[in-house]
C-alpha cells in the first residue's frame, strides 16, 4: 500500500527526489518478529546486582537489570536503618501523599506507616506522605516470556486499602525501539483489560536500539526508565509504593521535566499545572469549565524534555482515574478498577512521540472533503422551513456553507429515528434539495433509545428488546434512566448484536432521511437521573472505597448509569470511560454499510483511539473571551489524542454572543480543523448573516480564506491518516528545540507551515505574535518578517486574522466558492513561501473525496511542487483521474528578491504578472496549467 508520507516530503524537500514510503507488509512484520525472539536467545536474565553494603540481612538487595546495553546500576541510597527522621526528612514538593483515600488524623497517618507533618495552606504538600522506604511488592527473579520478560511480585505485609492483590504479575515488552509496554495484572483471576478496537499495535519493525533502558528495584518493587542516549531518568516509580488493590490502583513516577501536556478532557492550557492540581478523568455531560472532568478521557501525556527531546506515556485503563501533578515533578496516576498497562513512548522527538501512542491506539480516518467546509447548526431550529431558511439566507449573503444540521428539533417526541410528522414532515425532501445544491445535512443522534412508547408503535425500543441490545441493571433488567426523551434504555455497544441493530436502525432510518453523517451526543452516557429511575443499589461498585477528588457531582454514578449495570464485556464501571468511542465504532461502521462512502462522526464523549471512527467537539462552551482562547489548548490536546478532527462551537454555545466576539471567533474557528458554529435555544442568534455589514464581511473573508486552503488541509488530513501527523499542531512539536514555544497556545500552526495567531481579547486591534525563528510571510500580501524567534506586534483589525506562512513552503489552495462540490471545480492557485535560499516545497493530495479506502486501494492524485533557482515545477507522482480537468489558475511567489523581466509557464510567456516591491512578492494569474500534467512556472531575474 503507497502512501504520501510526511517523511518523503522533508526528503524530496532535500533531495528534490521523489519516493513514497509504504507501510509494513505482512512479510516485513514476519521478519521482524523472528529477529525479536531471536535476539532474547543470547541475553541472559535475571542479572542480579547484590547491594554491597549488607550482605547479611538485607532486606534492599538491590539489583539492575538492563534490558538493553547495561549501564552501571545507580545505587539508590539505602535508608533502611536510618531513623524514622530521616526518613520522613524530605522537601515539600517531594511528599507523596499517604492519605489520598480519606483524611487521616496523626495517629490513623502514622498507623500506615507513614510521616505526619502539617504544613500551613492546605491543597499544597500532603501533610500525611510516606517515608522514603515504605513497604510495598517484592520482586522475583525476571524470566523470559514469548513476549518479553515477566517476574512476579509480592506483597507479604497489607497495605491499607482493603482488598489487596497480594500477587501481581509483571509482564516488560519491548515492542519496538521507541515503545515500552509493562502490565500488572493479578495471576489469579482475570481483571477488567481495556481492549481497544485496533488489532495488534503497529509495531515499527525495529528493537535493535531501544532508545530506552529499564531498570528495576526489587524491594520495594519499582522500576525506572531512562533515556538510553542521555541517560535521562523519563519514569522513576521508586519514589513511591505501588497499590494494586481490587478498587484501587496507585503508581507515581517522576516526570523529566513539569513541561506535562495531555490527560484530557479538561478546562485546562496546552501545560499543565504541577503545582499540586488533580485531573480527574471520568467521562460526565459537563460544560467545559476548570476543575472538572468533562466529556472524555485520555489518559496519555507528553512531556518536553529540556533539550527538545520528548517522550509519552499512557496508561490504558477505563476505569475511573484521577492523576495528580506535583512539584517534584512527579505525577500520580490511581485508577479504582481494571490492570496496569503502561506504554512508554521514546519520541526522540514530540511529533513521533503522537505517532507511536497512535501506532497504540489507531490512526485517524480520513475525513470527506466536504466535512472540512462549514458546518451551521443551532438547537432551536423548529422546523424545516426554519432550517431551509438559514441554508438560503446564507447563500443569499453569500457564505460559505456546506452542511446544515439540525439538533433535537427534528425528531418526533425528542424520539431518535424519528421525525416530527408536522414540524419536520417534509426532511427527507429538504435533506434532497440541500443535495441538489450541493450540500449535505447531519442531525442529532442521541443513544438514550425512549421506552414509553406503546408496544409496536417504536421500533427501536421494540426491536431492541427482542434482540437484547440493552444494557441491563444489576439484577438483569434493562436499566432505565430519563433523557430527552423521557425514560430510555441505553445501547450496549460491546455487544456485536447491538452493533448490527443499531446499523439497522440507521439503515431505516437513512433510507427515508439521507443524512450524510451523525452527530452523537449525550454518549458519556448523559442521563437526568443518577444512576436509573430506581436508584442503584448500594455496592462497592456504586460507592467505590475510593472516588476521584474532583468527580462532578461527587459519585461515579453522577449524571449518568449505574455502575452495576451490566454490558456484554463487564460492568459499567469498567465501560464507563469507553461508551462513546464504542458508540463512535458502532456508528462508523453502520455508515459504511449504510452509505457505502466515507463516513462522518462527531461525538462529544471520546477515548483514547476515538480518532480512528470519529471527529469530536469541545461540547457546550460560553459564548465568552475565556472560552474562545481555552478553545486553542482543547484542539491542540486532541490533536495530541490522535482526534485531529476537533473544534469548538464557534461564538459558544451558551449565552449570548456579543459581534465582535463571534468575529474573532469565526476567524479562530476558520483554523479549527472542524468548523462549526452552534448555538443553544434561547441564546441571541449568531448565524453569520444576522451581524452587521462589517461583521459579516469579516466572518466571509474568513470563511473564504479556510476555503481557500482546504486543498492543503485535505492534504494534511491525508498525512495525518497514513503518518499519524498532527493537522493543528502546538508550536512545541515543530520548534522542540526553541523554549519559548514550550507553552505556547494562543497560536497554532497548520501542519508544519501555516502559523495562526488569532485574536482572542475583547477590543484588540494588534497582537503581539510569536515568530519562531526564520522567515514567515504574511499569508494575506506576502510581507515578509525576518524572526530571530521572537514576538512581534502586528495589525489585526477586525476583519483580519494573522495568517503567516513558512519560508521554503508551498502551499496549494484553490478560488473558494459556497460549497466545497463548487470549490473542489475551481483553479488551484499556489502560495510559494522561498527560502532565504530560494527554495520551496510542498504537495497535494486529492482524490473524489469521499469514497471509502481511496488511500489504501491507490485510487487518488499526489502531486509534489517544488520550487528553488527561480522556478516552481509540479511532479505528479501518482494519478488517477481525479486531477483530470482542473488546472492551476495562478500563484503567488514569496520572497522573489527582484522584480522579473518576464515570467513563463510551460515555456509560454505569460503576461498577468505583477511584482510588488515592497512586499517582493510575485503574483501570477490567468493561467490554466493542467494539474494532472508536469508544469513549470519560471520568472527570470
Ligand atoms: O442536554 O441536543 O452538547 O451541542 O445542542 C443538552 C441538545 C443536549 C448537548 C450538546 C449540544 C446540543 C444539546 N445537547
Amino acid at each position: 500500500m503507497d502512501v504520501p508520507s510526511a517523511a518523503v516530503v522533508l526528503l524530496a524537500f532535500a533531495l528534490l527526489t521523489c519516493l513514497f514510503m509504504s507501510n509494513l507488509s505482512e512479510h516485513q512484520v514476519r521478519l521482524v518478529k523472528s529477529s525479536y525472539a531471536k535476539k532474547y536467545d543470547s541475553i541472559v536474565f535475571p542479572r542480579y546486582v547484590s547491594h554491597p553494603a549488607k550482605v547479611q540481612n538485607s532486606t534492599v538487595q538491590r539489583w539492575g537489570v538492563n534490558l538493553r546495553n547495561l549501564q552501571p546500576h545507580k545505587q539508590v541510597e539505602d535508608l533502611t536503618d536510618a531513623p524514622r527522621d530521616d526518613q520522613c526528612a524530605m522537601a515539600l514538593e517531594n511528599r507523596f501523599d499517604c492519605a489520598r483515600d480519606r483524611a487521616l488524623s496523626k495517629t490513623e497517618c502514622e498507623d500506615r506507616g507513614c510521616c505526619y507533618a502539617p504544613v500551613p495552606d492546605t491543597g499544597g504538600p500532603p501533610w500525611c506522605f510516606y517515608p522514603r522506604l515504605y513497604s510495598g511488592y517484592k520482586m522475583g527473579p525476571l524470566t523470559p516470556t514469548l513476549r518479553g520478560h515477566a517476574a512476579t511480585l509480592v506483597r507479604a505485609n497489607p497495605s491499607y486499602l482493603p482488598r489487596d492483590i497480594t500477587t501481581l504479575r509483571l509482564e516488560v515488552m519491548e515492542e519496538t525501539a521507541g515503545r515500552l509496554h509493562l502490565t500488572l495484572k493479578d495471576p489469579s483471576s482475570q481483571r477488567y483489560e481495556v481492549k481497544l478496537p485496533v488489532g495488534k499495535p503497529r509495531s515499527n519493525g525495529n528493537t535493535q536500539d531501544p532508545l530506552y533502558a529499564i531498570e528495576f528495584q526489587p524491594d520495594p518493587f519499582g522500576f525506572i526508565v531512562r533515556r538510553q542516549s542521555n541517560g535521562r531518568v523519563i519514569m522513576n516509580t521508586t519514589v513511591a509504593p505501588l497499590l494494586f488493590a481490587d478498587q484501587y490502583l496507585q503508581l507515581s513516577t517522576t516526570l523529566a521535566s513539569s513541561l506535562v501536556s495531555g490527560l484530557g478532557e479538561h478546562y485546562t492550557p496546552l501545560l499543565l499545572d504541577t503545582n499540586w492540581t488533580s485531573l480527574t478523568l471520568w467521562n460526565r455531560d459537563m460544560a467545559p469549565h476548570g476543575n472538572a472532568n468533562l466529556y472524555g478521557s485520555h489518559p496519555f501525556y507528553i512531556v518536553q524534555e529540556e533539550d527538545g527531546l520528548a517522550h509519552g506515556v499512557f496508561l490504558l485503563n477505563s476505569n475511573a482515574m484521577e492523576v495528580t501533578l506535583q512539584p517534584t515533578p512527579a505525577l500520580t496516576w490511581v485508577t479504582v478498577g481494571g490492570i496496569l498497562d503502561l506504554y512508554v513512548f521514546m519520541g526522540p522527538d514530540p511529533q513521533s512521540v503522537v505517532r507511536q501512542y497512535l501506532q497504540v491506539i489507531g490512526y485517524p480516518m480520513m475525513p470527506p472533503y466536504w466535512s472540512l467546509g462549514f458546518h451551521l447548526c443551532r438547537w432551536g431550529y423548529t422546523t424545516t422551513n426554519a432550517t431551509r431558511m438559514v441554508a438560503q439566507h446564507m447563500h443569499n449573503a453569500n457564505f460559505p456553507l456546506d452542511v446544515q444540521w439540525n439538533d433535537l428539533d427534528y425528531a418526533d417526541k425528542r424520539r431518535v429515528f424519528t421525525f416530527d410528522p408536522q414540524r419536520f414532515g417534509d426532511l427527507p425532501e429538504m435533506v434532497e434539495e440541500f443535495h441538489q445544491r450541493g450540500m449535505k445535512y447531519i442531525l442529532i443522534l442521541d443513544p438514550g433509545i425512549s421506552s414509553t412508547s406503546p408496544p409496536g408503535t417504536y421500533p427501536p425500543f421494540d426491536d431492541g428488546l427482542k434482540r437484547d441490545v440493552f444494557i441491563k441493571n444489576a439484577t438483569g433488567q434493562t436499566l432505565i434512566g430519563r433523557v430527552w426523551p423521557g425514560q430510555t434504555a441505553f445501547p450496549d455497544f460491546t455487544n456485536l448484536e447491538t452493533r448490527r441493530w443499531w446499523e439497522d436502525c440507521i439503515r431505516a432510518f437513512h433510507a427515508k432521511v439521507p443524512v450524510d453523517g451523525l452527530w452523537i451526543d449525550m454518549n458519556e452516557p448523559a442521563s437526568f437521573v443518577q444512576g436509573s429511575v430506581e436508584g442503584c443499589p448500594d455496592s462497592d461498585l456504586e460507592n467505590p472505597p475510593y472516588t476521584p477528588a474532583e468527580v462532578v457531582g461527587g459519585q461515579l454514578n453522577s449524571g449518568t448509569l449505574c455502575m452495576s449495570a451490566q454490558q456484554r464485556l463487564s460492568t459499567h464501571y469498567n465501560l464507563h470511560n469507553v461508551y462513546g468511542l464504542t458508540e463512535a465504532s458502532a456508528t462508523h461502521s453502520a455508515l459504511v454499510k449504510v452509505r457505502g462512502k466515507r463516513p462522518f462522526v462527531l461525538s462529544r464523549s471520546s477515548f483514547s483511539g476515538i480518532g480512528r471512527f470519529s471527529g469530536v467537539w469541545t461540547g457546550d462552551v460560553r459564548s465568552n473571551w475565556e472560552q474562545l482562547r481555552y478553545s486553542i489548548p482543547a484542539v491542540l490536546q486532541f490533536s495530541l489524542f490522535g482526534v485531529p478532527l476537533v473544534g469548538a462551537d464557534i461564538c459558544g454555545f451558551e449565552g449570548d454572543t456579543t459581534e465582535e466576539l463571534c468575529v474573532r471567533w469565526m476567524q479562530l474557528g476558520a483554523f479549527y480543523p472542524f468548523m462549526r458554529n452552534h448555538n443553544d435555544r434561547l441564546n441571541a442568534p449568531q448565524e453569520p448573516y444576522v451581524f452587521g455589514q462589517q461583521a459579516q464581511e469579516a466572518m466571509r473573508s474568513a470563511l473564504n480564506l479556510r476555503y481557500s486552503l482546504l486543498p492543503f488541509l485535505y492534504t494534511l488530513f491525508c498525512h495525518a491518516h497514513t503518518s499519524a501527523d498532527t493537522v493543528a499542531r502546538p508550536l512545541f512539536m515543530e520548534f522542540p528545540t526553541d523554549p519559548n514555544c514550550q507553552a505556547i497556545d494562543r497560536q497554532f500552526l497548520w501542519g508544519n507551515s501555516l502559523l495562526i495567531s488569532p485574536v482572542l481579547e475583547q477590543g484588540a486591534v494588534e497582537l503581539s505574535a510569536y515568530l519562531p525563528q526564520g522567515t514567515w510571510y504574511s499569508l494575506h500580501n506576502g510581507q515578509p518578517f525576518y524572526s530571530k524567534g521572537q514576538y512581534l506586534l502586528l495589525p489585526a483589525p477586525l476583519d483580519t486574522i494573522n495568517i503567516h506562512v513558512r519560508e521554503g513552503h508551498i502551499i496549494p489552495q484553490q478560488e473558494p466558492a459556497l460549497t466545497t462540490t463548487a470549490s473542489r471545480r475551481n483553479p488551484f492557485v499556489l502560495t510559494v513561501a522561498l527560502s532565504s535560499a530560494g527554495w520551496a516545497f510542498g504537495d497535494l493530495f486529492w482524490d473524489d473525496g469521499d469514497s471509502l479506502g481511496t488511500i489504501e486501494t491507490g485510487n487518488y492524485c499526489y502531486v509534489i511542487f517544488i520550487a528553488g533557482q527561480s522556478q516552481v515545477v509540479s511532479d505528479p507522482l501518482k494519478l488517477n483521474g481525479a486531477l483530470d480537468g482542473l488546472v492551476l489558475g495562478g500563484l503567488r511567489v514569496f520572497g522573489v528578491p527582484s522584480p522579473p523581466r518576464s515570467v513563463l509557464a510551460n515555456g509560454e510567456k505569460v503576461w498577468d504578472f505583477t511584482y510588488y516591491t515592497d512586499t517582493k512578492a510575485l503574483t501570477v494569474t490567468s493561467l490554466a496549467l493542467p494539474m494532472s500534467k508536469v508544469f513549470t512556472v519560471q520568472w527570470t531575474l
